[in-house]
C-alpha cells in the first residue's frame, strides 16, 4: 500500500536554484539583511549577496567552467560559503560538498571520484585540502583559498594559491547558461547510503528546488533569524539553511563550529528564533548549565534531525526554553535531498518525538524486511515496524559511476530504500524505531562501517574485523571495532584506536575496541552487526 503525503501539493517551478531563490526576490528583499557572520557581525544584504553570487558566476565561467565540470568546496560555515557555493551553481558547475573535518586520504577519494577540477577552500583547513587535492592529481593553479591563507597555519597568505579577492579582483558578468533543471547535476554530496562505503549522491536542481518547496511546511519565514552551526556542506544544512531559509528571506548567521557559549552569545544578541539542530545540541539546549546564562528568550521554534531524538529528549528541550517554543523533528537522507518528513509548525498535535509527516508530493511504503511484504497504514492505532521506502521529486537520480548500488537502493518504480525502520499511524504520522542499514551516526554525522573496516583489514596484524555502533548519551552512537588479530599478533586497543585516527576524519574514530576469534557471519559472509550488537549489550 502506497502512503501519501496528506500535506497539500506544492508548485515544484522547472527552474534552477539561482533561479528559485533569487529570480522573484523583490526590491524591498533586497534591501534586507541575509547573512551575518557570527564571528565578526559583519552583515550582508540581499543585494550584495546576489551581486556577489553573480560575480563568482563571472570568475568561475571566466576560468573555463561550466556545466559538466565538478568543484569540491572544502570549508566550514562562513558567508563566502553562501556565495561560492551559489556562484558555482549558477555557473552550472556541480558542486561537492567536502566535509570541513575530513582528513586528505578522505578528500582525495572524493575528489578523484567526482572528477573534481578545482578544489575550494580556506586557510584554516588548507594542510588537509591541498595534500588532499594534490592527491587526486590537481595542481596548485586548481586550489583557490577563499581568504587567501596560503599555509594552512594562520592568516599567513603565501603564495601560490588563488583566493577569492583575486578571482573576483577582473570582474565579469555571470554567464549565460543553459541547462535542463530536471537532469542537471546541482551537487554531488557523498553519503555511504544502506551500506558500503561513501558514494557521491547525484542531486539535480530540480531536486533541490522541490525540497525547498516541500520544506516550506516547517514554518519558517521571512522574519526568523537562523543560526547556521550545522555544516552548509552537509545536506542539512545545505538545503534547510542554504536554500530554505534564502528562499523565506530569513536571516542567516553563520557559526563555523559549534561551540555552546558562542552559539547561545550569537541567539542571544541576533534574537534568534529558529534553531535547526542535531540531538547533541538538543541535548546541550536542554541539559548544559550554561544555557541559563544566555537570554534566549527570542526562540520560537527548535528542529531537530539527522539522528533519533525522542519524546523526553523534546520535552526536556521545551521545558527549558519554555512551552511556547515549538519543538520539531525532521527525517531525511542525503539521497532525498535530504527531507521527506517533518513536523509541520501548524501541527502542534503531532508529537515531538514522531518524524511527523511525508512532506508534500512524498509518497512512502512500509515493507517488512524479512518477507518483502507491504505493511498497510492502519485505519486506526499504529502499523507494525517496517523498512520504510520514499519516492518523490526529491529522491535522488542515483550513486556517481555506481550503478550497482544505484540499483540496489531504487527500485525500478522509483521507490527508493532508506534503510530505516518505521512504524506510521492512522494520521499519517511516522516514528524511527530502528536502522536497519549498518550506518552509523555519530553526532548526526555518517561513520560507514565499511570504510572503517577496510581500512582496518589493511592493518597487518588484524586477520577480520567489524564495525558497529554503540548506543551513547550524549553522541547517539560511538564506533566500536570487533577484532580478530592475525595469530601471535600483540595489537593492543590503543594501537587499534590511534591506527584509525591517524587517517579518518575525527567523528570517525573507533572509541572502543573488543579482540574476539571470530567475526560473526551469515552462510552468504555478511558480518551478523545484530549478534555483534547483542553481544555488546
Ligand atoms: N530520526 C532518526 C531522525 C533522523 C534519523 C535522519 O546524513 P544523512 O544522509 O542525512 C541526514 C538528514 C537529516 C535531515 C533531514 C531532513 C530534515 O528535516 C532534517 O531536519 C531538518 C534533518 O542526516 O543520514 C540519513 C540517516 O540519518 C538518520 C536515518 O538513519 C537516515 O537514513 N536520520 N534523521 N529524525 N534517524
Amino acid at each position: 500500500m502506497v502512503i501519501r503525503s496528506p500535506l497539500p501539493d506544492v508548485e515544484i517551478p522547472p527552474v534552477s536554484v539561482y533561479e528559485y531563490l533569487f529570480g522573484t526576490i523583490t526590491d524591498a528583499e533586497l534591501e534586507r539583511v541575509a547573512v551575518v557572520d557570527g564571528v565578526s557581525g559583519a552583515a550582508t544584504t540581499f543585494r550584495s549577496l546576489v551581486a556577489q553570487i553573480d560575480a563568482v558566476a563571472g570568475a568561475v565561467a571566466a576560468r573555463g567552467l561550466g556545466v559538466g565540470d565538478v568543484v569540491a568546496l572544502h570549508a566550514p560555515n562562513v558567508p563566502a560559503y553562501v556565495t561560492v557555493f551559489h556562484g558555482l551553481l549558477r555557473a552550472g558547475v556541480t558542486v561537492t560538498t567536502v566535509n570541513a573535518l575530513a582528513s586528505a586520504p578522505e578528500i582525495t577519494k572524493q575528489l578523484a571520484d567526482s572528477g573534481a577540477r578545482l578544489m575550494v577552500t580556506v586557510s584554516p583547513l588548507l594542510a588537509a585540502g591541498e595534500a588532499g587535492a594534490k592527491g587526486a592529481g590537481l595542481g596548485d593553479d586548481q586550489i583557490v583559498v577563499l581568504d587567501g591563507g596560503g599555509t594552512g597555519d594562520g592568516p599567513d597568505s603565501g603564495p601560490g594559491h588563488t583566493s577569492l579577492a583575486d578571482l573576483l579582483a577582473d570582474p565579469h558578468p555571470a554567464p549565460d547558461v543553459t541547462f535542463d533543471p530536471a537532469t542537471h547535476l546541482a551537487v554531488l554530496p557523498y553519503s555511504s547510503g544502506t551500506t558500503g562505503r561513501p558514494k557521491g549522491v547525484m542531486l539535480t536542481h530540480t531536486n533541490l528546488v522541490a525540497n525547498v518547496a516541500q520544506s516550506m511546511a516547517i514554518g519558517v519565514g521571512s522574519d526568523d533569524v537562523v543560526p547556521c552551526v550545522l555544516p552548509f556542506f552537509h545536506i542539512y544544512g545545505m538545503t534547510v539553511l542554504l536554500n530554505l531559509a534564502l528562499r523565506t528571506r530569513a536571516r542567516l548567521v553563520t557559526l563555523p563550529r559549534f561551540d555552546l557559549a558562542q552559539y547561545l552569545g550569537v541567539i542571544q544578541e541576533h534574537r534568534a528564533t529558529f534553531l535547526f539542530v542535531a540531538p547533541p545540541i538538543a541535548l546541550a539546549l536542554a541539559k548544559h548549565p550554561l544555557v541559563d546564562s544566555y537570554d534566549v528568550s527570542s526562540v520560537r521554534a527548535v528542529l531537530s534531525g539527522a539522528a533519533p531524538f525522542g519524546e523526553s529528549l523534546a520535552g526536556a528541550v521545551r521545558e527549558r526554553l519554555g512551552e511556547h517554543v515549538r519543538v520539531l523533528q525532521g527525517y531525511g537522507m542525503t539521497e532525498m535531498s535530504p527531507v521527506s518528513h517533518c513536523i509541520p509548525f501548524d501541527r502542534p498535535e503531532i508529537p515531538s518525538g514522531s518524524v511527523g509527516l511525508l512532506v508534500a508530493g512524498m509518497e512512502a511504503k512500509i515493507v517488512d524486511p524479512a518477507t518483502g511484504t507491504e505493511i498497510d497504514q492502519p485505519a486506526e492505532g499504529v502499523s507494525d515496524p517496517g523498512e520504510l521506502l520514499c519516492r518523490g521529486p526529491n529522491v535522488m537520480v542515483g550513486y556517481l559511476g555506481n550503478p550497482e548500488a544505484t540499483a540496489d537502493t531504487l527500485e525500478p518504480d522509483g521507490f527508493m530504500h532508506t534503510g530505516d525502520i518505521v512504524t506510521v499511524d492512522a494520521g499519517g504520522v511516522f516514528q524511527v524505531v530502528d536502522r536497519l542499514k549498518e550506518l552509523i551516526k555519530y553526532k548526526g554525522y555518517q561513520v560507514p562501517p565499511a570504510e572503517l573496516e577496510a581500512l582496518l583489514l589493511s592493518h597487518p596484524q588484524i586477520a577480520d574485523v567489524a564495525v558497529i555502533g554503540l548506543p551513547d548519551e550524549k553522541a547517539g552512537e560511538i564506533p566500536k571495532a570487533f577484532v580478530v588479530p592475525v595469530a601471535g599478533a600483540s595489537l593492543t586497543e590503543a594501537e587499534v584506536i590511534a591506527f584509525v585516527a591517524e587517517q579518518v576524519a575525527p567523528y570517525k574514530k573507533v572509541r572502543s575496541v573488543e579482540f574476539i576469534e571470530a567475526v560473526p557471519k551469515s552462510a552468504s559472509g555478511k558480518i551478523l552487526r545484530k549478534d555483534l550488537r547483542a553481544a555488546a549489550g
